[in-house]
């Protein structure tokens, strides 16, 4: 741990390394109670940094130094400086070789970042700053090198050793030992660094570029998974594809392995050659996974994939450009989610994400830009905010330039800065220079933080057959940035004639009508946009795929959102229309609650929803996104002060009232999807996720009933299913329901069944964490107690204190403060052990603003807590001060 008070670090210090590091050859001797690391760096002078020769700063921490040579001369004590965080020495020429030895302890290390041990596994993880754990180096990612690396390991218990690139000596030792030397021909940042040694198994494939060659696939696991590696192997055979057809990208090595390890801190790492991976992100089977799991499993595999590109062969300058690799890359992994399954299904969860979870962070106190101007822990940078709000940033790119003009820019991206570290900037000056446009407004995006409001208005005139729509664009202060410039919001949009058709669209002044749909391009304050030629007044369908990330309104009423809701064009629009119904609606009730009336939903919503389920003609699994009311997450994003008993109880009302009155309508779509699935055996396909995600949505509704056929129903599809999807559904049905006897019976018999699937285990405590009924927090810490749960293990933490914390809102909240005073007492706990994992678990105290009074003050409590507990990690620190400030 940190002695010093961590201090900030400013994008505009940035400054070009003093020093580069042609080579970097590493030595590892794994041991069970200690490694030995030795580093030979070939390095010289970095022209472009200035004249003379400045001392070389390497960073370095928590390593026992052994030993040190300049150019082959031995250093003694007073020839260098060593601190906490780095080794300073004296280069006497332009260009010398470095040579340091160092003990490690990778079987201590819990945090799981550097070299540690998962299980019985070595692995690492390097990004960001995490491989100066591993020896003393140019720890940032614009030093590229050329790496070597030889690990040694008892052979029995590590058969297997990996790192990046290409295998190209082995051998054995006397002593039971084994080694084995790979080298990596591209110059890569140590954050790419990984080495892998284990007992382990793979499964293996090939893969035949579009250029002719192949290239061999390899999956490795612990032995007792290798039966569920296939759906990871077919979605990297897909991404290679697809990443070819797309961007144009090759994948450039002659192997490309993937590890599962148990303990990870993220879902997967792009590491060169050889990605290390969450076990949760590549394991998947029916009888195992959700179909969830699956989906996750193929975005992920994809994800770290395109990565090869979009980070490892054009890498970041610096940590502040995080999203120049993040956003692009989720973009593009989105892309690929979407031409594999459903697109619009695809848009619609990713868009109730971030308006759910981005727009929180964009509205808390760790608000930040696309591109961060200063940050104390880039670990706590990792965020919503980088990562999807980035994606979509790019996605308006590609929609302001047009599907060919964004591949021309991407082409030239790649074409330019292949082998560099390079900036935001200069991806946008690819896009600009590929497509002769100025996008100098738009990067506002990628510097002022906070989402941006767009209100709009109307005005008709039948007597000229004139439309127009006034945006008023404005963005509420953050932290680091009172005012902002106005943004360019591309607007897609169609206007619906009464027959619900959509209008060809002649703004004035132009020629003629054109497309039905067309972007609108908002650049200032306030902004009208006049239509001509139109007869009748038309209902707007704006924002069309949710085309930018912003908090648009127009003064909808219920009748024409239920209109929209039928009739537009756009899928995500009728989605998203069906969402604005349903948030009028719980609104209403949440005021009805807090005036301390009786609750009345308003029929239309229930009509509408049993239109829904009337019609065979639609996408199941579009009927099922619509089905599902906005979350609770959601409706406290959007009030002033989150009412959490208001909105819990709306929200269940809504839903009791929709499961009364639509009941034989959901039956009958619940037993005919249950049908098609008892007879089809499981498939990961949209088709079959379509089906099961609609029989699911159904149950959770016909369960409220509380009838007796329903519970057997439940108890049927629970036990006679060949699958997780519909297994762990029946079990979380039961779980809410008041059917207390068979929900025990169920818990203990899936924990006997699954005791010894870590991942299976993680589902069974997330069900039982999200249990809004009394005594949650009891539940979970009983839960802690059981044989299964480990606080080391970040899935663990996730499956049971993320779950409770940032789900369970109405137990969490609790207006005794317990759930806040459990959450701090962990995050306390969880700061010794494992900094990444505390600080991203503290999230949910982070949002004390958001409440009333009395919560405001327990919130605030216990982060002052968390603060005055004693030593910090920066990341913790970062986060408690800046919320408390
Ligand atoms: N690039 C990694 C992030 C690892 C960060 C660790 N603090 C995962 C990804 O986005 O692909
Ligand atoms: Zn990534």
């Amino acid at each position: 741990m940190r002695t010093e008070q961590p201090k900030t670090i400013y994008l505009k210090d940035y400054k070009a390394p003093d020093y580069l590091i042609d080579e970097t050859h590493l030595t590892f001797e794994l041991h069970d109670d200690h490694t030995l690391v030795h580093a030979q760096l070939v390095m010289r002078r970095n022209p472009d940094a200035g004249t003379g020769l400045p001392p070389l700063v390497l960073d370095g921490q928590e390593l026992e130094l052994l030993s040190i040579k300049l150019d082959d001369a031995e250093l003694s004590t007073g020839d260098y400086q060593l601190t906490e965080a780095h080794l300073t020495v004296q280069p006497g020429a332009a260009s010398f070789v470095l040579d340091t030895s160092a003990r490690i302890h990778p079987e201590t290390n819990t945090a799981l970042e550097g070299l540690y041990k998962s299980g019985k596994m070595f692995c690492t993880q390097c990004e960001a700053e995490g491989f100066r754990k591993i020896t003393w180096y140019l720890d940032r990612p614009d030093v590229m090198s050329r790496f070597t690396t030889s690990l040694s390991a008892d052979k029995q218990q590590y058969p297997i050793l990996l790192s990046n690139g290409n295998p190209i000596a082995s051998g054995e030792d006397e002593d039971g030992r084994h080694w084995a030397t790979w080298e990596d021909p591209f110059k890569k940042p140590a954050y790419l660094f990984a080495l892998v040694a284990g007992d382990l198994w793979c499964i293996e494939d090939t893969f035949t570029r579009a250029s002719g060659k192949d290239v061999t696939l390899r999956i490795y696991v612990e032995p007792e998974n290798i039966d569920k590696c296939q759906h990871a192997m077919n979605s990297l055979k897909k991404s290679m594809k697809w990443d070819e057809e797309v961007y144009g990208r090759e994948y450039d090595l002659d192997i490309f392995m993937i590890v599962a390890v148990n303990d990870f801190n993220m879902g997967a790492m792009e590491n060169k050659g050889l990605n290390i991976f969450n076990s949760s992100c590549v394991l998947a089977k029916a009888e195992t996974a959700t179909d969830a799991a699956h989906q996750r499993v193929e975005a992920v595999v994809a994800h770290e994939y395109f990565h090869n590109w979009t980070g490892n062969r054009v890498t970041c300058r610096d940590w502040f450009q995080l999203s120049l690799k993040e956003g692009f890359t989720v973009y593009r992994d989105a892309g690929f989610s979407a031409d594999m399954n459903s697109a619009t299904v695809k848009r619609i969860e990713d868009v109730a994400y971030l308006r759910t979870h981005q727009f929180a962070e964009d509205g808390g106190p760790m608000a930040h830009p696309v591109r961060p101007a200063s940050f104390m822990e880039i670990s706590n940078f990792y965020t919503l905010t980088v990562y999807e709000k980035g994606s979509e940033v790019v996605g308006m790119i590609r929609t302001l330039l047009g599907a060919e003009g964004f591949r021309k820019g991407s082409d030239l991206f790649f074409e330019r800065h292949d082998g560099q570290a390079v900036t935001c900037d200069d991806f946008v000056k690819a896009m600009e220079d590929a497509n002769g446009v100025d996008l100098t407004q738009f990067k506002r995006w990628y510097s002022q933080a906070g989402t941006p409001r767009l209100a709009v208005t109307e005005a008709f005139s039948e007597a000229e057959g004139t439309y127009s729509l006034t945006f008023r664009q404005s963005c509420p202060p953050t932290p680091e940035s009172a005012e902002k410039l106005p943004f360019v919001i591309p607007v897609e949009l169609g206007l619906l004639n009464a027959e619900g058709q959509d209008i060809p669209l002649q703004l004035k002044g132009e020629a003629e009508p054109g497309a039905t749909s067309r972007v609108l391009s908002v650049t200032e304050a306030e902004q009208t946009f006049t239509f001509t030629g139109v007869k009748a007044k038309p209902l707007p369908s704006l924002l069309r795929g949710f085309s930018a990330p912003v908090k648009l309104s127009f003064p909808y009423n219920r009748d024409q959102l239920m209109f929209l809701m039928q009739h537009d064009s756009d899928g995500f629009n009728r989605w998203d229309a069906g969402q604005q119904l349903s948030v009028q609606v719980l609104q209403e009730l949440i005021g009805q609650h807090q005036a301390g009336q009786p609750l009345n939903v308003d029929t239309r919503l229930i009509t509408a929803f049993g239109t829904l389920l009337e019609d065979d003609s639609l996408d199941q699994a579009m009927v099922a996104e619509m089905l599902s009311l906005p979350g609770e997450a959601y409706l406290m994003e959007l009030s002033e002060v989150a009412d959490v008993e208001a909105i819990h109880a709306a929200r269940d009302f809504t839903r009791q009232r929709i499961a009364d009155e639509l009941f034989d309508a959901l039956l009958a779509r619940y037993t005919a999807s249950r049908e098609v699935s008892r007879a089809t055996p499981y498939e990961a396909s949209a088709e079959h996720f379509a089906r099961r995600s609609l029989q699911n949505i159904a149950l959770s509704y016909l369960m409220l009933s509380g009838h007796d056929a329903v519970l057997q129903a439940t108890l049927e599809q629970y036990e006679h299913c060949d699958n997780m999807t519909e297994r762990l559904a029946a079990l979380a049905v039961l779980v809410n329901s008041p059917f207390e006897a068979e929900r025990a019976k169920a818990l203990e018999a899936f924990a006997e069944h699954f005791k010894d699937n870590p991942l299976v285990m993680d589902q069974w405590f997330s069900v039982q964490a999200g249990s809004p009924l009394p005594g949650g927090l009891e539940r979970v810490k009983a839960l802690m107690q059981h044989p299964a749960f480990s606080v080391r293990n970040p899935n663990k933490v996730r499956a049971l204190i993320g779950a409770f914390a940032g789900q369970n809102h109405i137990n969490f909240h609790a207006l005794d403060g317990s759930g806040y005073r459990f959450l701090a007492d962990l995050v306390i706990e969880l700061n010794a052990l494992n900094p990444q994992i505390a600080s991203r678990q503290l999230t949910p105290l982070t949002r004390w603003r958001k409440f009333g009074e009395a919560r405001q003050a327990l919130m605030k409590g216990e982060l002052e807590r968390i603060k005055a507990s004693g030593s910090l990690s920066s990341d913790v620190f970062e986060v408690v001060s800046k919320s408390l400030a």
